[in-house]
């Protein structure tokens, strides 16, 4: 058998590899469909996995890897692997909480504005020379003093939801349970969020459990003033009908990180002009991405000296 213990599976960039590679020698597989690719004397040694991206990650793909004990997956949200799938394999499954809150807060809140205010637009007319001929561009609805529901008020949330008192935002959320709050409003179902409020934040976790959550019905009770933020998953909302009602101004607008079927969007988003889109971003800062790794590579550490794991979450 091999000594090679660590697999990395996924786009990890140059300085995170070479971070696994100073720690421990390790074997790579672009995807979990590569992995069954792997030597078969170097599978049989692998106990550790380091995983980034959104691929599915089943049971397919653990099964060539008899001596597996831990998939550390680069990420808060580990709705690509299939954690049931892992348990009946007695593998153990890591995440990196918190270390991301404030990017992916920040960045809800940069596409709020970059939407309600029309920025992208703003650039063109400026660049272009379109403003320095005369153009202008329509005025735009004030954020500052606006209602705003907060779906999922989970950690994520609650930094959006604390940024969003700074712009003395009326708070309204929407979580499993009441949270304890410094006075925001409470609704026990996403629709009665949705009618209450002008920006629906969508912060929810992904998986199985919450796919189309913010159902068709949920849009339509947002209203044609309303603008949707999803900074989640693209699998918590029902696109289709996210799409319907961007298209017959049944809502305002939208501001996204996250698709379906990303990064191959479907097409009719890019005929849109209310929307403000981006590349699944959210924790995109060098700094947060550095202790992203540091928090899967101390999960990894902590499964090779038999400790306890760090940021377990199965
Ligand atoms: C990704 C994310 O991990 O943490 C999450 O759940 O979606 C992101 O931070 C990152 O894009 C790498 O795949």
């Amino acid at each position: 058998m091999s000594d090679v213990k660590l697999l990395v599976c996924g786009a990890f960039n140059e300085e995170e590899r070479a971070r696994f590679d100073a720690n421990y020698p390790n074997v790579y597989a672009a995807s979990p469909d590569d992995i069954a690719g792997v030597d078969a004397d170097t599978r049989a040694g692998i106990t550790a996995v380091v995983f980034k991206g959104h691929a599915p990650f089943g049971g397919a793909a653990m099964d060539p890897l008899e001596n597996l004990g831990l998939i550390a997956n680069f990420g808060v949200g580990y709705d690509a692997i299939d954690v049931d799938a892992a348990n009946e394999r007695g593998v153990k499954v890591t995440n990196t909480p918190d270390v991301l809150n404030d990017d992916v807060a920040d960045l809800a809140v940069a596409l709020m504005l970059t939407q309600t205010r029309n920025m992208i637009e703003g650039d063109n007319l400026t660049r272009s020379g379109r403003w320095a001929g005369g153009g202008s561009l329509p005025l735009n609805r004030k954020m500052t003093g606006g209602t705003v529901g907060i779906c999922g008020l989970g950690r994520i949330g609650r930094e959006i939801a604390d940024r969003l008192a700074a712009f003395k935002m009326d708070i309204h959320y929407h979580s499993r349970s009441e949270k304890e709050t410094p006075g925001w409003t409470y609704h026990a179902d996403p629709k009665s969020l949705a009618e209450a409020v002008d920006w629906y934040v969508v912060a929810l976790v992904g998986g199985k459990e919450t796919e189309g959550y913010v159902s068709r019905d949920v849009i339509n009770a947002l209203g044609k003033n309303g603008v949707i933020i999803n900074i989640s998953r693209g699998t918590t909302i029902d696109e289709e009908a996210m799409l319907d009602a961007l298209e017959s101004g049944a809502i305002a607008g939208a501001g996204l990180d996250v698709f379906v079927n990303e990064p191959h969007l479907n097409e009719r988003f890019y005929d849109l002009t209310n929307v403000v889109l981006q590349p699944h971003q959210g924790s995109g800062t060098h700094e947060t991405r550095r202790a992203m790794a540091e928090v899967q590579l101390s999960n990894v550490t902590a499964f090779f000296n038999g400790d306890a794991l760090v940021t377990p979450v199965n």
